[in-house]
């Protein structure tokens, strides 16, 4: 490996930073305080540029909003115990969506470690919870380890299966100077293609009858082989949730879940890409005759719950381009299905009008939002309806919290997507009650000018919650009503530009207005009613086995 000695000792900080740029991270979301401090001095001549973040749970979603949208290694920084607690459930999320996130979290006095004396922040065995959390942590304690640890933790954010990391160091070493060398970034170990098992996935694939593709995050980074794949193949292509925009919506074979499931009993060989398969193995069956060729980053994942056919570990982009390759030896004549599947789409969306006031309030984003636009969801009624009905064109413009659905991701994940992307609008929706989980990211938001535009449907109410109460409790509520402040007084008060729009006509120029002049946030309320459910569209029952 190609390593560079230092003339001259710096601390363990500055290689730190150091290690940073040189491997391309460009921003910094955090909260200083004592044990993380001596971390944040090197910032100052550094080029990452450091964002001040109002709570740690804020500060670690706009690290993961950062690597989400660009897909490359993001960072925060916290102090330790109630920094890395407050930053846990991001760091939860971060690791549930396989994201690069690197959490760099401060220790009490290193002789002091596991003493149990009451230090500032002391939290028991720190590094212990941590390694619950990520695959890949480290504690620095010496200047010397910190810029390989770095580049480490960079290359296991992105290699095998991706998601994040978090390198500790005590108070007393960050600033420590050592004879330090710097090591340059480690390259990402490229995918083995086994060859063998992608001409028997071809094989399987070419002789379906009624092939169906199902993608999961892991495929956001192979769009064109998934569209290419889909029109050889005339297969469709189901995504929910992180698998949406692999293949653009306005593409009549690209489906959600209700149709998708439908596809889903018809089908005899699946190709499922990045994706753990849980709604489909789960709520809507299997059967021998169904044959599942799984492409998987991690090896672990593709028996969970079922042993496919075919298993392809690595990269997606990679193993499908090599199956792209094999495939046209092996391929059937199939009918093409895009008029099939148009009907097939039409006949959905008139079922789907059962959510017509969500859909409408949908239908106004999308026709604001830029095609490259990045569109953040949350636990909301609003978001579960577009994680089955918005259309989205491209892949990484739909940011969806998978399995963790933690309600109060959206805003501070959006913000970090927005500083990042500052090329591209994005737009935020959350609820009443999801939007004042990061409110007070309403501050960050504007000390550093982020031009983010949030959409606050209000309800007054955790309308989720209390629609299950007054379906399945025998409509005993409890702890569902919500008391809000006046949502435009208070992004007002921050100094964003704040509005309430009425309706769906309302958001559109509400929305046409934020996009055209980007120069800080805007808070768009919009007051509802109750909404209609939209869970017989995504629970639903089983279609085979
Ligand atoms: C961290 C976390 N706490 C609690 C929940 C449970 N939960 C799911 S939806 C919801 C209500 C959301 O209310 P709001 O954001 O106003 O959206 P609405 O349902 O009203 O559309 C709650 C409390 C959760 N998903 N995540
Ligand atoms: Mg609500």
């Amino acid at each position: 490996m190609r390593r560079q000695i230092l003339s001259k000792e710096i601390t363990g900080a500055q290689a730190l930073m150091r290690a940073l740029e040189a491997q391309g991270v460009q921003h910094m979301f955090g909260i200083p305080g004592g044990a993380i401090l001596p971390a944040y001095d090197p910032l100052i001549e550094s080029s990452i540029h450091h964002v001040l973040a109002r709570h740690e749970q804020g500060a670690a979603y706009m690290a993961l909003g950062a690597a989400l949208a660009t897909g490359k290694p993001s960072a925060f920084a916290v102090v330790p115990g109630p920094g890395l607690l407050n930053a846990g459930a991001a760091l939860l999320t971060a690791y549930g969506m396989n994201a690069p996130v690197l959490g760099l979290i401060g220790q009490i006095p290193d002789a002091d470690i596991g003493r149990g004396l009451g230090q500032l922040h002391e939290i028991r065995d720190q590094g212990g919870i941590i390694k619950r959390l990520v695959d890949h942590s480290t504690l620095i304690r010496k200047p010397e380890q910190a810029s390989r640890a770095t580049a480490l933790a960079i290359r296991a954010m992105s290699s095998h299966r991706p998601g994040p990391a978090v390198l500790e160091c005590a108070i007393d070493v960050w600033g420590k100077s050592g004879p330090v060398t710097l090591q340059a970034p480690l390259p990402i170990p490229a995918t083995k293609i086994d060859h063998g098992a992608i001409r028997k996935a071809a094989k399987l694939l070419g002789a379906a009858k009624r092939p169906l593709i199902v993608c999961g995050g892991g495929a956001q980074g192979a769009s064109e082989e998934v569209t290419a794949l889909s029109a050889m193949l005339q297969a469709p292509v189901i995504g929910f949730r992180r698998g949406r925009g692999v293949l653009d919506a306005r593409d009549p074979l690209s489906v959600t879940l209700p149709l998708g499931r439908d596809l889903w009993g018809e089908a005899d060989v699946v190709l499922a890409v990045g994706t753990r398969l849980l709604i489909q193995l789960r709520q809507w069956g299997i059967d021998r005759e169904l044959k599942i060729i799984r492409v998987d980053a991690d090896p672990e994942e593709h028996g969970r719950l079922h042993k496919p056919a075919v298993a392809l570990t690595g990269d997606a982009q990679p193993i499908l381009q090599s199956l792209l390759a094999q495939l046209p030896a092996h391929n059937a004549k199939r009918a093409p299905r895009r008029a099939e599947m148009q009907e097939r789409q039409g006949a959905w969306r008139k079922r789907l009008e059962k959510i017509a006031p969500q859909i409408a309030f949908l239908e106004a984003i999308r026709a604001e939002l830029p095609e490259d636009g990045i569109f953040v969801d949350e636990v909301t009624q609003m978001g579960f309806a577009a994680r089955v009905a918005f259309p989205v064109y491209k892949p990484r413009t739909f940011l969806s919290p998978g399995y963790q659905d933690p309600l109060g991701w959206g805003f501070a994940t959006a913000l970090g997507a927005q500083h990042a992307r500052p090329d591209v609008p994005v737009v935020a929706i959350s609820g009443d009650g999801g939007f004042m989980f990061t409110a007070t990211e309403m501050a960050t938001a504007i000390r550093h000018r982020i031009p983010l535009v949030t959409v606050v449907f209000n309800d007054g109410a955790f309308g989720n919650v209390r629609r299950i109460q007054q379906e399945r409790f025998g409509n005993r509520l409890i702890g569902s009503d919500l008391a809000n402040p006046d949502f435009v007084a208070f992004g007002k008060s921050f100094g964003a530009e704040a509005v309430r729009a009425r309706g769906p006509d309302e958001l559109r120029q509400a929305l046409r207005h934020a996009f055209a002049h980007r120069d800080g946030p805007t808070l768009i309320e919009v007051p509802v009613g109750a909404f209609p459910s939209p869970w017989e569209f995504i629970h639903m029952p089983k279609v085979r086995g």
